[in-house]
């Protein structure tokens, strides 16, 4: 392996979009290539912070917007030099979420205008939910698995947690489409989000196996070849 280490990998998506499922099959491709690899889960429950996440999403606590989010990125400041480790070890990480799940979905709370009752505004600024992640470690590719939240619906319904409303979906959706465009390799490098961070768009609408395929189609190079560069950073602008 030399001075390699191993990459970086996030699954975004909506709720319903098939993530966890997804993770775990592409968990179990790992294994069964005996690649070395540690599956992380955003937000992380377990810990302190995990638990009053929990308690929010559950609607068992009330928290002011900005706090909750500083919250979910606190609790990936926790794993931040677990994940730099694990890199550095040769085992390949994957994440079910990350910071593009932080902004998306702070970024899609709305209320309504004070001056135009009839339309809604967001209640926390972009820029502003994007800052505390900055400098986090940075995936070398997100895979954001794709799916309208009309189909995400037909699947079972969305379940009891907050933000499992289909207008929210929507929205959220809209956010993680100008997240790819902001991390995509079409943008000067200097100008992206994530400047080492290899953006890919999975259709999630197609059925279980053919999803894993092209998830592992699109990382088996990556994960088989592990990287020279250091791990990179979020970056400000
Ligand atoms: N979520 C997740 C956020 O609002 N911000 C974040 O930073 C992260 C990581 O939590 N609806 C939201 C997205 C989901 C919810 O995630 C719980 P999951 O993957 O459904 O357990
Ligand atoms: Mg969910």
């Amino acid at each position: 392996m030399g001075s390699k280490r191993a990459p970086f990998i996030v699954i975004e998506g909506l709720d319903r979009s098939g993530k966890t499922t997804q993770t775990a099959l592409l968990q179990g491709r790992l294994e069964r290539e005996g690649i070395p690899n540690k599956l992380l889960k955003f937000p992380d429950r377990t810990t302190t912070i995990g638990q009053m996440i929990d308690s929010y999403l559950k609607s068992a606590s009330e928290l002011d917007d900005h706090v909750i989010h500083l919250l979910f990125s606190a609790n990936r400041w926790e794993l931040a030099s677990t994940i730099e480790k694990l890199l550095a070890e040769g085992v390949t990480v994957i994440a079910d979420r990350y910071a593009f799940s932080g902004i998306a979905f702070s970024a899609s709370k709305v209320e309504s205008s004070a001056s135009d009752p009839g339309t809604t505004i967001p209640k926390l600024p972009f820029e502003w939910c994007r800052a505390p992640d900055i400098g986090l470690p940075a995936p070398d590719e997100v895979l954001f698995l794709d799916i309208a939240p009309e189909q995400a619906r037909l699947r079972g319904g969305y379940g009891e947690e907050r933000y499992e409303k289909e207008e929210m979906q929507a929205r959220v959706r809209q956010v993680f489409q100008h997240l790819g465009e902001e991390t995509s390799s079409e943008k000067p490098q200097s100008e992206r989000l994530a400047p080492g961070t290899k953006w890919t768009v999975i259709d999630a609408g197609k059925e279980r196996d053919a999803v894993a395929e092209n998830m592992w189609a699109s990382v088996q190079s990556l994960v088989r070849g592990g990287l020279t560069q250091p791990v990179w950073k979020t970056v400000a602008e």
